[in-house]
């Protein structure tokens, strides 16, 4: 195969060169589990490792490779292969794992689309996804949306139309991936050179609607819970499937949370709130926080009901999580500032007692 059908482009080929220089080859992550990796070269897939001098170089684990992931590759005698470097990505989403601290975990990388998937059922909740634009919009890839398991709801219309109220740039889909009902719809994102990731939760009908795209059974699927519809966290690991007619898709476990990262660029976040910044921009003050300050546009629109008063909860929460997770981020380094200059200047001496 060519790797030009899986997305192989000029923008990786000139960050491979220097590498291409020393003998390593090229490839693509497709699966990984436990630090293993199954890597496609084009002719083979096959097993590599990450090389000793990546693990040591990378300032976090988001570093590390990934599903997704270009990678310079050592391919040694005895069939062993090495991962030397991780090329840089043209698109990335990342949440904040769990803990305390602001560790990202990254989910998906180097895709052009994002399908958000949900349902016409239990999963369908507009402020859910409002937090999958705000994260797909600072990823780089374009989102779309998804409604699946219209075969099960007898009011399509008004899910879509919901769905397009909170996201009017954004493409929004009504299918049924059991029937294959509006798979057609989907093709212009899936084909040569193009690569498309699946997120949203267990039971949505992520696998099913990849397995209704390649037309065979090819992934796990399995049951929701009959009290709730949730599903049952059937996909365990990621993984990135060769279409036939070129191209990718990268089916994803279910997630249960998705935190904010702090330091969202705010310009970014704002894609995924486009009519409270237009109408913003009447606000008397330009930085207006929305809150307490006079002549403020969006508290007015609120009151005269113009704009959802939920959407704009919605966003000051989501904005409001973000400003505390970056302080909370700066405390951290400023904490981890005074360690480092203790050390460097050695601590106080304790004072000997008498
Ligand atoms: N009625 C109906 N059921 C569907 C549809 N798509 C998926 N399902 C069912 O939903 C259940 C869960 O489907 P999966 O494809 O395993 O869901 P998933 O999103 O991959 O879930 P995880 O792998 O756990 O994240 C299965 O029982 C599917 O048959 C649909 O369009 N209509
Ligand atoms: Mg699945
Ligand atoms: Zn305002």
């Amino acid at each position: 195969m060519d790797l030009r059908e899986l997305g192989w482009n000029d923008f990786f080929a000139d960050s491979f060169a220097p590498y291409k220089a020393k003998g390593l080859t090229v490839a693509r992550v497709i699966r990984e589990h436990r630090k293993k990796f199954l890597i496609c070269t084009g002719d083979l897939d096959i097993q590599a490792e990450m090389a000793g001098r990546i693990v040591h170089k990378a300032a976090s684990r988001a570093e590390h490779p990934t599903v997704g992931d270009w990678v310079a590759v050592r391919l040694l005698e005895k069939g062993q292969a090495f991962i030397e470097a991780v090329l840089p990505r043209k698109s990335k989403f990342s949440r904040k794992g769990a803990g305390l601290n602001n560790n990202e975990q990254v989910i998906a990388v180097n895709v052009d689309t994002i399908f958000l998937v949900t349902d016409m059922a239990g999963d369908f909740n507009l402020r859910r996804l409002e937090r999958y634009l705000v994260l797909a919009w600072d990823s780089g890839a374009k989102p779309v949306i998804i409604l699946n398991k219209m075969d099960l709801c007898d009011d399509i219309h008004s899910y879509v139309s919901e769905a397009k109220f909170i996201a009017p740039d954004v493409p929004v889909h009504a299918i049924s991936a059991v029937e294959s009902q509006g798979i057609e719809g989907l093709h212009e994102y899936l084909g040569v050179g193009k690569t498309v990731a699946l997120l949203g939760s267990s039971g949505v009908g992520k696998s099913t609607l990849i397995n209704s795209i390649l037309g065979m059974e090819r992934l796990e699927v399995g049951q929701v819970r009959p009290e709730d519809g949730k599903g049952r966290h059937t996909t365990t690991h990621r993984e990135l499937i060769v279409l036939p007619e070129g191209g990718a898709v990268i089916d994803n476990p279910g997630m249960r949370e998705l935190h904010m990262l702090a330091d969202l660029d705010d310009h970014r976040m704002m894609l995924a709130f486009e009519d409270i910044a237009d109408i913003a921009e009447n606000c008397k003050f330009r930085d207006c926080q929305h809150m307490h300050e006079p002549n403020c546009a969006v508290r007015d629109a609120v009151e005269n009901g113009t704009i959802n008063s939920d959407r704009v909860e919605g966003y000051l929460k989501l904005r409001h999580e973000i400003q505390l997770l970056t302080l909370r981020q700066q405390q951290n380094l400023s904490k981890k500032e005074v360690q480092k200059r203790q050390a460097l200047h050695g601590r106080r001496p304790r004072r000997r007692k008498r």
